[in-house]
């Protein structure tokens, strides 16, 4: 077993060769799914999500009226519409308290959540942007660590996901990802 953050590996000590870091907007990626990081209405807001929302045109809006809300660490599914990507993934992020309310719990349950209903609906490509890393406040390396070990637990049990992108919007993400992506492959 390999620890690192308050996440656990079960891989001896690489991270499953899916899982890929990249940088650019997610909402011009050619996936069968993106996830949105949403609030609980998963009626639009700001940063990815407005700019998910701006994309795919308000269709999704108006779809996701109908899924009755989302609560944190959970996730719901809608159609792509405008986007390129056939599938959005909604899930909420848990706002950054200072560490001691659960927040990496329950970021960890964000991304596994979000792989689980991808698989349950044969979707094979998805694109995740760094959750809660913005607006909600994350420690931005913390949260990469998450989104990988939870990311990792997912895929070793799971053959349906053949591509798994973590999106950095920003350059200076993007380097900081890579370099903990390294960092644990490595140890
Ligand atoms: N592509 C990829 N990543 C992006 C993009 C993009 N087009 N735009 C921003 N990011 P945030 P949160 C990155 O604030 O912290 C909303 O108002 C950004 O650089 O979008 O989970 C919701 O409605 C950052 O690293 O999401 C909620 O109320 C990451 O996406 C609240 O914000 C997440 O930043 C959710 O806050």
């Amino acid at each position: 077993m390999l620890y690192f953050g308050d996440c656990r590996l079960n891989t001896p000590n690489m991270l499953d060769q899916r899982i890929q870091i990249i940088q650019g907007d997610i909402t011009r990626l050619d996936v069968a799914a993106i996830v949105n990081a949403a609030n609980p209405g998963l009626l639009g807001g700001g940063g990815v999500d407005g700019a998910i929302h701006r994309a795919a045109g308000p269709e999704l809006r108006a779809f996701n009226k109908t899924l009755g809300g989302c609560k944190t660490g959970e996730a719901k599914i809608s159609p792509g519409f405008r986007l390129p990507a056939e599938f959005v993934i909604s899930t909420v992020g848990p706002v950054w308290k200072g560490g001691n309310s659960n927040e990496a719990g329950l970021l960890g349950q964000c991304y596994y959540n979000s792989l689980k209903l991808a698989s349950a609906h044969n979707i094979t490509s998805i694109a995740f942007p760094a959750i809660s890393t913005g607006v909600y406040g994350f420690p931005f390396r913390q949260a990469c660590e998450i989104a990988l070990s939870s990311s990792n637990q997912f895929l070793v049990q799971n053959d349906n996901i053949q591509k798994v992108l973590m999106v950095s919007f920003s350059e200076a993400d993007f380097n900081t990802y890579l370099g903990i992506y390294t960092q644990v492959n490595s140890r």
